[in-house]
């Protein structure tokens, strides 16, 4: 059965179960180091324990980048000029856009998201905000190239991807999906990218491991939706939460590591876990601004200026998209 949900198609089997979900735990689960891609955290108590992350007094990512949306209005103003349209990847309840988009003088606001009824309202609660605003949400998977509303078409175009999102991909992946949106904002696009900046492992492994567990229940949740979807019997007992500090490459590893022996069943497969075995639920990659810089330029984007939090925590970058390559 195949769902439709706007310019994406979920594919369902006859029991509703979502068939992505269930090939990528299956093949996650057989491989030597298991993993499951990050992105199925977010069922609804997922993304409500991840609104609750946003909060918490270690998580400092959301406040930092909050801080230099709210503050450097001026700066983004001049550098990016009137009349743009903005475009936002993911905007899901859209909490940053207000501050840029009363900086800016913006001539449109074209979100994009998946998730189609979220999106309708955020959008309207956004146009009620800014009166004399054309909004025009676009549903889709914005990691493809998307089609724009036909009215922003002759705009000039700024991308907006705050949240360091972009860390939560390797780089290979990370270069793919700046080039979709290279490729869905074209020539002369702007893009305005929120990225985690590298600093003291303490601080990032409290970030990642909040002393009221919200992390942990947040990671533990993927078990509950892996029981509950695809008829999993996996002890949630058996597991912790474990966060990690990958030195070599840069990020902090999400683990859930078994605390004994356990074996388990997911649709109809069985599985072995020895004691101190894990399985990597989400990487979260911090950026030093040379770094950034070289990411963006590889996904075809150059960067122009940027912008820190006052205790250096945090990264706004502002790039062009960059003129079709020569050599060398
Ligand atoms: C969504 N993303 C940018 C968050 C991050 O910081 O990597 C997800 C997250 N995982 C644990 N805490 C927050």
């Amino acid at each position: 059965m195949a769902v439709e949900r706007g310019l994406r198609i979920v594919q369902k089997d006859a029991d509703g179960v979502d068939t992505a979900f269930r090939e990528q735990v299956l093949a996650g689960l057989a491989q030597r180091q298991k993993s499951i891609p990050a992105r199925w955290f977010y069922d609804d108590e997922g993304s409500r324990l991840f609104e609750a992350i946003t909060e918490l007094p270690e998580y400092y990512p959301t406040r930092a980048e909050t801080e230099i949306l709210r503050e450097r209005g001026a700066e983004f103003a001049a550098e990016i000029g009137p009349g743009r349209v903005v475009i936002e990847f993911g905007s899901g309840s859209s909490v940053k856009t207000p501050h840029l988009l009363r900086a800016i003088a913006p001539g449109a606001y074209v979100p994009i998201d998946i998730s189609g009824d979220f999106l309708r309202q955020s959008a309207a609660v956004l146009a009620g905000d800014f009166p004399g605003l054309p909004v025009y949400p676009v549903e889709a998977d914005f990691t493809k190239a998307v089609e724009l509303p036909a009215q922003v078409a002759d705009m000039p175009k700024l991308g907006f991807f705050p949240g360091s999102t972009i860390g939560n991909l390797v780089p290979p992946s990370a270069v793919d999906l700046l080039r979709s949106m290279r490729a869905t904002l074209g020539e002369g696009a702007y893009l305005l990218i929120g990225m985690d900046r590298l600093k003291d492992e303490a601080t990032l492994l409290a970030a990642y491991d909040d002393a009221a567990g919200v992390t942990a229940d947040f990671n533990l949740n993927l078990i509950d939706r892996i029981n509950r979807e695809l008829e999993g019997d996996m002890p949630r007992a058996a597991f912790d939460h474990v966060a990690r500090w990958n030195d070599s490459l840069g990020r902090i590893e999400m683990h859930l590591m078994a605390c004994r022996d356990v074996e388990f069943r997911v649709a109809g497969q069985r599985f072995a876990m020895v004691r101190g075995e894990t399985i990597h639920t989400e990487n979260s990659h911090k950026y030093e601004p040379r770094g950034a810089a070289m990411l963006l330029l590889a996904g075809g984007w150059t960067p122009l200026e940027s912008w820190n939090d006052a205790a250096g925590r945090f990264n706004v970058v502002l790039a062009e998209a960059s003129e079709p390559r020569t050599a060398p």
